[in-house]
């Protein structure tokens, strides 16, 4: 409960703490849909020196002026040593599901430079709440160039993203976030698995302990060479509806969940290097689809350190066991995690996760997750353990 004034979020169909939590309150949208033709048509106003822009990522300029400006000024961690870095390719794959609307990936420029100075992107998905499916926005990488902070243009980005949400008939939102705002449903934290202690240890992304020698850091942290399971392989277009029919099972034990068909398992799950890694256990005598694990890539730059640029990090997405031990696939993911020279492999403390972190020797990361609905109100706080939902 924070006491905490806020100019903007204060206005906004979210669920203040002022509200509190108990059965009282109703569960499901806080206000209720406008026809779309009375929706407001222009956009909303700039300062004089700014103008709207709508990014289009298949063009390969305006995808590297978007990189850019994260790469300059997107989310630090607290003691300012890594910045989160995205490639053309995994903002491609992040922004560019089926039914993606261009007009939510939205930017600032300078009228007289053209420069980028302000993004903020939203896609479409389906969640399901409960039993209830519901088409929402999920918001993303808004960022605003750090000479242009404090002066309140996050909100008008906010506003400009929800009007044209409302536009396509979108009334609801999911986001995550460090920063506490009115009002999480759930908050999360983050669990890193060592691949390469030494590199972790150089670039201080993680101190040894009081007792711990690098030698004794390495040797906890090796992994196996070869992976263990016997019929894991990276998935195939063939593997799709086997996938989905898992995942959806899976997924359907869970509070929230992404509520994935056929062509989203495609995009989101089928393997892109570099960006995302899928992998299936086949059943060598039925040819069934037993088990699934997947992660994401992404790297961070490494500000001021003179020996290391970059830091490779793999997400964990989704674990589905039917058959293999969870602990042996998600290992299993991290063999491959490191081959492919992942320096790190986080994972947040949601779904079953909680089964294997302490298991494969995943330790507590200082990072916070908080995660939000925009006008959708859950009544009561929930544990992480009740999230299936990944937000990137
Ligand atoms: S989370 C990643 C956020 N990005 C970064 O951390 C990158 C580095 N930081 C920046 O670029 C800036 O500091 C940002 C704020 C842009 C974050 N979520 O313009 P201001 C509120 C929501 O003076 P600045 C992600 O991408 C703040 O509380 N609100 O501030 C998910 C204050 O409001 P209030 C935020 O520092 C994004 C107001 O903005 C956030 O110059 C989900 C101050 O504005 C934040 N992360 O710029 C967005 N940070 O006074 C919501 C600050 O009320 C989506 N603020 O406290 C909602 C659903 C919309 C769609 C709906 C569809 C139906």
């Amino acid at each position: 409960m924070s006491n905490k004034q806020h100019r903007f979020w204060d206005t906004q169909p979210v669920r203040q703490f002022k509200d509190g939590l108990g059965p009282s309150l109703v569960e499901g949208p806080i206000e209720q849909p406008t026809p779309v033709d009375a929706v407001k048509q222009e956009p909303y106003n700039l300062p004089a020196l700014y103008e709207w822009t709508t990014c289009d990522m298949d063009d390969d300029r305006t995808c590297s002026e978007v990189c850019n400006l994260l790469r300059d000024n997107y989310v630090v961690n607290e003691a300012s040593t890594f910045r989160l870095s995205f490639s053309k390719e995994f903002l491609r794959w992040a922004l560019c599901p089926p039914g993606y609307f261009k007009s939510w990936h939205i930017g600032v420029r300078v009228k007289a430079t053209q420069k980028l100075v302000s993004f903020i992107t939203g896609v479409p998905s389906r969640i399901r709440v409960r039993r209830e499916v519901v088409r929402m926005a999920e918001v993303n990488l808004l960022c605003v160039h750090k000479k242009l902070r404090s002066k309140r243009l996050a909100p008008v980005m906010i506003k400009e993203l929800t009007r044209r949400a409302h536009l396509e008939n979108v009334w609801q939102a999911a986001y995550t976030g460090g920063l506490l705002l009115p009002t999480p449903i759930a908050t999360c934290r983050y669990w890193h698995r060592s691949l390469n202690p030494k590199k972790l240890v150089d670039v201080r992304f993680y101190r040894l302990g009081p007792r711990m020698t690098m030698s004794r850091a390495v040797k906890l942290h090796r992994l196996p060479e070869a992976i263990v399971t016997l019929g894991f392989r990276k998935m195939e277009l063939a593997d799709v509806p086997a996938i989905t029919k898992l995942l959806r099972g899976f997924l359907s034990q869970f509070f929230i969940a992404a509520d994935l068909d056929e062509k989203d398992v495609e995009h989101w799950l089928l393997p892109v290097e570099n960006v995302v890694d899928s992998y299936v256990v086949q059943n060598p005598g039925t040819n069934e689809l037993t088990d699934f694990c997947s992660f994401y890539t992404l790297s961070s730059s490494i500000l001021n350190n003179q020996n290391h640029s970059v830091l490779k990090a793999a997400y964990s997405l989704y674990n589905v066991s039917t058959k293999t031990p969870l602990h042996q696939l998600v290992n299993d993911a991290l063999i491959v995690a490191k081959k492919e020279d992942h320096d790190v492999f986080n994972a947040l403390d949601i779904m079953h996760n909680h089964a294997f972190l302490d298991k494969l020797k995943f330790g507590p990361g200082d990072w916070r997750r908080h995660y939000y609905l925009y006008n959708y109100r859950i009544p009561f706080a929930l544990r992480s353990p009740a999230l299936g939902l990944v937000l990137l």
